[in-house]
């Protein structure tokens, strides 16, 4: 068996994956379930640092996510510094302001009112890290000239999952944030033109006090048909 392999002109490189019997593979994924299970967005964090390899690890995590053609078509901005958190926060609350104002319609808003939402985004400067996350629609060739991606909300959602995914296993809490609209980050953060904001994740410690609503997640007959 070659470790390497020339296929149609393109290098491929020889994978295996460990197999499991039945019974592992049942105890495996049972209890990654309900590990999984125990993952909550969550709106109160606490201050206290998080190591900075941890996040660099979060994104590497993240960037294994499979892309269309392997574009990867993904940036994320990681924010540290206390000065950009609270501009953020303040363009974030403004937009925030306006949609909970008129922007979302009663019956968004009275969906809403289990989550207890509001306006206000006090965890935008508490978390200890911001992360934004860009989708790129497009790169540029050298020459200038735009090249498309391929399935980018597909390919950048999936990172995102696997994003969260990390955060969890790393003993961190986060919250899927989307100010909307979220280009007042494109201009804050000086983006180029080929990326445009997908998701604002705020990352830290669970506060010590903190509370998530007590929503059910759908049993499997809710969210599954078989053909068997
Ligand atoms: N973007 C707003 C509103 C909001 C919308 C949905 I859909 C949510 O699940 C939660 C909130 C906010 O972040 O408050």
């Amino acid at each position: 068996m070659e470790a390497t392999k020339n296929i149609d002109g393109h290098p491929y490189t020889h994978y295996t994956k460990e197999q499991l019997n039945d019974n592992d593979m049942q105890d495996h994924a049972r209890d990654f379930y309900q590990w999984y299970d125990q993952r909550r967005s969550i709106r109160e964090f606490s201050d206290k640092p998080v190591p900075k390899d941890v996040i660099e690890n979060i994104l590497l995590a993240a960037s294994t996510a499979p892309s269309g053609a392997h574009k990867q078509p993904w940036t994320f901005c990681v924010i540290a510094d206390p000065a950009i958190k609270k501009q953020i926060r303040e363009a974030a609350e403004e937009e925030e302001k306006k949609s909970y104002g008129g922007r979302m319609s009663d019956t968004w808003l009275k969906d809403l009112e289990p989550l207890g939402t509001d306006w206000q985004k006090p965890f935008l400067e508490i978390a200890p890290y911001l992360i934004i996350v860009f989708k790129r629609s497009y790169e540029f060739d050298a020459d200038g000239s735009k090249h498309q991606n391929y399935y980018v909300q597909e390919s950048v959602g999936l990172a995102c999952g696997f994003l969260l995914s990390a955060i969890h296993k790393a003993g961190l809490g986060a919250l899927t944030h989307t100010p909307s609209p979220m280009n007042f980050l494109t201009k804050l953060l000086n983006r180029p033109e080929n990326e445009k904001p997908f998701l604002l994740i705020p990352v830290g410690h669970v506060a010590a006090d903190c509370y998530v609503p007590d929503i059910k997640r759908k049993p499997l007959e809710d969210i599954s048909v078989w053909f068997e």
